[in-house]
């Protein structure tokens, strides 16, 4: 499996190319042009300035994220034939670039979503954090103003202020939309985009929605295996595929993300996987961690890479989030640090399976079984 890290660009991030490339196992980057509004093509030579500045880094760009979906798609509306047009376009300039997998998500207006982005833990490290009952009390605007004061001056993937502050009107296009229409108006695009993904050797990879349930009441499809396979089943084909990211699905805690990722893998569509870990509570609040599983994290990320592992994945991973430690200043959730932590996490356990599956074979050692 290859190693890659996100990053956001010379001008809007704290860490520098010179420094991830020295994050040992690492592929690639994964990257974006976060400057072109949703919905806009992004051009060819913009996208091969990328590629070239990553590539002189010694790293490759094979992993976007994301190519966002304009909200009327989402919709439904008469005007997402010239969006899916110009994102089907946007896919043939990715793949002259040599670009193999494309994240997205479908979630209406909001990305991701949390309460607090520097939650204090007993150590002094802060982390993201999600608290049921602020979200379900606080009003949309406040919340987005309070994302705005918290980002340490960098702007959040996902939380675009152009595209926010029409927030009103975009809840009055929603207030009929329901799972249904949008899981209709999800098979649209695919059916539209997929054959030139197909065409491209181009990966698309659906990110699950976070946290995976419904929030401001507005609907949401991709937070659950039944979901996923629905999905995947929308238009069969291997581009038409996940990003099983684990924090995100995990934090409901009845999704056994090992049984689902083993359960895509089979079905070859997970070109991606986000890992990172998530401490879950009782009542529905769920704040993130440190990628290692043994301490404080609910999630067992020893049975999640070994279930990549017995699969030979070939495909990308990434860590997820990171805590903000050591004084670093930096996006919250995308430091260095931390990802960096986590990323030597996921390849120490990776090849501490291959190192056993080796000495098993030459028979220096009896297989140890795991369940
Ligand atoms: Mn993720």
């Amino acid at each position: 499996m290859k190693a890659t890290f996100r990053w956001f660009g010379k001008e809007d991030d704290s860490v520098s190319l010179e420094y991830i490339r020295q994050i040992p196992g690492i592929d690639g980057i994964v990257g974006a042009l976060f400057d072109i509004p949703v919905g806009e093509v992004w051009p060819e030579s913009r996208i091969m300035e990328l590629k070239e500045e990553i590539n002189r880094n010694g790293m490759s760009l094979e992993v976007i994220e994301s190519v966002n979906i304009h909200e009327d798609i989402k919709l439904g509306l008469p005007s997402r034939e010239k969006y899916i047009e110009n994102y089907k376009e946007t896919i043939r300039n990715l793949a002259k670039a040599g670009v193999k997998v494309i994240c997205y998500n479908f979630m209406p207006i909001f990305d991701w979503t949390r309460s607090d982005l520097a939650k204090e833990l007993p150590d002094g490290s802060t982390v993201l954090a999600y608290e049921k009952a602020k979200i379900e009390s606080i009003e949309p605007l406040e919340l987005i103003e309070q994302m705005e004061n918290l980002s340490n001056g960098y702007s959040l993937p996902g939380w675009e202020p152009e595209r926010l502050k029409a927030i009103k009107q975009l809840f009055e296009l929603y207030q009929d939309v329901t799972e249904e229409d949008l899981f209709d108006h999800l098979q649209y695009f695919l059916e539209q985009v997929i054959p030139v993904a197909e065409e491209c050797d181009i990966k698309m990879a659906i990110h699950p929605d976070d946290p995976p349930w419904s929030v401001f009441g507005l609907p949401r499809i991709v937070r659950s295996k039944e979901n996923l396979e629905r999905i995947v089943k929308l238009v069969n084909s291997p581009s038409n595929g996940l990003t099983i990211c684990s924090g995100s699905l995990g934090a409901n805690p009845n999704h056994d993300i090992p049984d689902i990722l083993c359960h895509f893998l089979k079905m070859n569509r997970v070109p991606f996987v986000h890992i990172r870990n998530i401490k879950i509570a009782d009542n529905g609040n769920f704040q993130e961690t440190s990628h290692r599983s043994t301490e404080e994290g609910s999630l067992d990320l020893y049975k999640i890479v070994k279930v990549l592992h017995d699969h030979g994945f070939k495909g990308y991973f990434r860590p997820d989030h990171g805590r903000m430690i050591w004084g670093e200043k930096a996006r919250p959730g995308y430091g260095l640090y931390d990802r960096a932590l986590g990323i030597m996490y996921i390849l120490g356990i990776w090849d501490s399976l291959e190192q056993n599956n080796k000495a098993v074979k030459k028979g220096e050692i009896n297989n140890v079984t795991i369940n």
